[in-house]
């Protein structure tokens, strides 16, 4: 039906219907590209979760296999959450999930193998009942707060297999460390990898190694190689957003030690600042590069939800790698999905003065990448900065694109509809403090949508970008009910899950607009239609 379809993404990852959240167990293996992620087979809400599985030989087109890992034993009879792949050398994946094992929500730690390792698809897995379950809960730690195993990582100097395990302590967010020599017994660490306090439970953790000379991605193995950073990521479940820091770790002490460079806590860096929850990311030795997932949630509400006969879908997957100045990790859509570009325009030298919009035609702009790079004579025109401005969204709340600046608000107008009384603007904003520039990244669905009963946060982060070459980049992904963007070549992200009622399909808009006293040159723009992907 209509009410179904009008807003379904057509190159984002989703199944045909149904509810679905985290990516589980991401990997390349034998030329192919495997994702499972957590489906409701039954319905559009969350519940009777099972691991879906999908694989792909390009990450963006996919063909779905049957699920892979549902109750199916008396240790995940109540559910089989995420967990994460491992693939041991020599001897092929193995799966570690987290087992509902009553109705009081106690959690298990469990593992799964192929069936036929040399089944390309790897479509069966068996869970044995020897040493199943691998892990549980023991004295002092918190049963129902006890999940998402993480890819395990070998120490090469004491033969151990290492993992960690989400949890909390009362309100501080606990890595738990488990130790093993083959895989099947696994021995809880004295101490914690990591913990924060007041940070609450920590879900679905990742935890790698990034190199500082360049961006070529890292498997675990070199996690105690020269030269790497390391990166441990939560998903915190109080607020629904992951925050990430850069860190030390040796796998002969067995801590993680982040640096200081960020906040180790709610207000920390985070990989994206919208709709992006329960991140995973993998090692692609076909390519050298790391390779991050994420859920994104819904802005919906549940009834809509039902309607639709849909929920969730997946970010674009994203190559993920240290920035040069090492205080924070980058993003950018992986190559891959360049080959859906369909239809092309492009925009050169033009210079928007204030308060100008430009339609951009020629491509359909609810299935679009946009790739713009926007430029400025000076920063004299920049507002002033008010330090009491912490929080990125309050302040994207605050001063939305029709709120004229000096420099900025510029950028786009997506998913407009013709006389704008719908859409959703993802732009910068430049701010003056005493001793810095202040750059704001905004995607603000506040007026996404005429239907007042939405979810329209203005999403937003601030850019750690140096503005010497008074330049700023901009990468929109449109479709339908997304907005994906990528500032400052990836160093601040935004994905936004957005539902206009009357910017869609055909009546959706692309503009592009200056707010600010300051004239903004499109050094350059290039718009894409998207064609659709293979996903069923
Ligand atoms: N979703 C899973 C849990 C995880 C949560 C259940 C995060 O394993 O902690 O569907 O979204």
């Amino acid at each position: 039906s209509e009410v179904k379809e009008i807003h379904r993404t057509a190159y984002h990852f989703q199944p045909p219907s149904h509810w679905i959240n985290d990516p589980n167990g991401p990997m390349y293996y034998n030329g192919f590209y495997h994702l499972f992620y957590q489906l409701n087979p039954k319905g559009a809400v969350w519940g009777n979760i099972v691991w879906a599985h999908s694989v792909s030989t390009d990450l963006i087109n996919w063909t779905p296999l049957e699920p892979a890992i549902y109750p199916s034993k008396p240790w995940d009879k109540y559910g089989c959450w995420s967990g994460s792949a491992t693939i041991i050398p020599g001897m092929g994946p193995v799966i570690l999930y987290t087992g509902i094992i009553d109705d009081k929500n106690t959690q298990v730690q469990c593992y799964a193998v192929p069936e036929n390792a040399s089944d390309p698809y790897l479509k069966k897995w068996v869970k044995p009942d020897l040493h199943n379950p691998i892990v549980v809960a023991e004295e002092g730690v918190n049963g129902s707060a006890f999940r998402d195993p993480t890819t395990a990582w070998y120490g090469k100097e004491d033969g151990h297999w290492r993992m960690i395990v989400g949890s909390k302590r009362k309100h501080r967010g606990m890595a738990y460390l488990y130790r093993s020599k083959d895989f099947l017994k696994w021995v809880k660490a004295k101490h914690p990898i990591h913990s924060s306090a007041d940070t609450g439970m920590w879900e679905c953790p990742d935890f790698y190694p990034v190199s500082m000379k360049g961006q070529n991605g890292l498997d675990l193995s070199a996690m105690d190689a020269p030269d790497v950073k390391h990166v441990l990521k939560n998903s915190l479940d109080l607020t629904r957003y992951e925050y990430y820091t850069l860190g030390s770790y040796s796998t002969s002490t067995d801590k993680y030690v982040p640096d200081n460079t960020s906040e180790d806590g709610w207000g920390g860096l985070r990989y994206d600042y919208g709709n992006f929850y329960a991140s995973k990311s993998f090692f692609d030795p076909s390519k050298n590069r790391r390779i991050l997932w994420g859920w994104a949630n819904e802005s919906d509400t549940p009834q809509d939800d039902v309607l639709k006969g849909w929920a969730g879908i997946q970010a674009i997957p994203r190559t993920v790698w240290l920035d040069p100045n090492q205080r924070q990790l980058v993003q950018w859509p992986i190559e891959e999905l360049d080959s859906l570009r369909g239809e092309q325009v492009t925009m050169k030298d033009q210079v928007l003065q204030k308060g100008d919009h430009i339609e951009v035609t020629g491509i359909t702009p609810a299935q679009a990448d946009v790739d713009a790079s926007f430029s400025f004579t000076s920063l004299d025109n920049a507002e002033s900065f008010d330090p009491s401005w912490t929080n990125a969204q309050d302040l994207c709340a605050q001063k939305g694109s029709k709120v004229q600046g000096g420099v900025g608000p510029f950028g786009l107008l997506t998913l407009a509809s013709k006389k704008l009384e719908e859409f959703t603007p993802v732009f910068f904003r430049i701010f003056k403090a005493p001793d810095k520039h202040v750059v704001l990244l905004c995607s603000d669905a506040s007026s996404s949508t005429l239907k007042k009963s939405k979810y329209r946060p203005s999403f937003a982060g601030f850019v750690d970008v140096d503005l010497a070459e008074k330049r700023l980049l901009l990468r929109s992904l449109i479709d339908h009910s997304v907005v994906e963007s990528f500032g400052a070549g990836g160093k601040t992200n935004v994905l936004s899950r957005v539902y206009p009622e009357l910017a869609v399909q055909n009546n959706a808009h692309l503009f592009v607009f200056n707010n600010g006293t300051e004239p903004i040159k499109i050094e350059y723009l290039s718009a894409w239609s998207m064609k659709p992907a293979v996903r069923y």
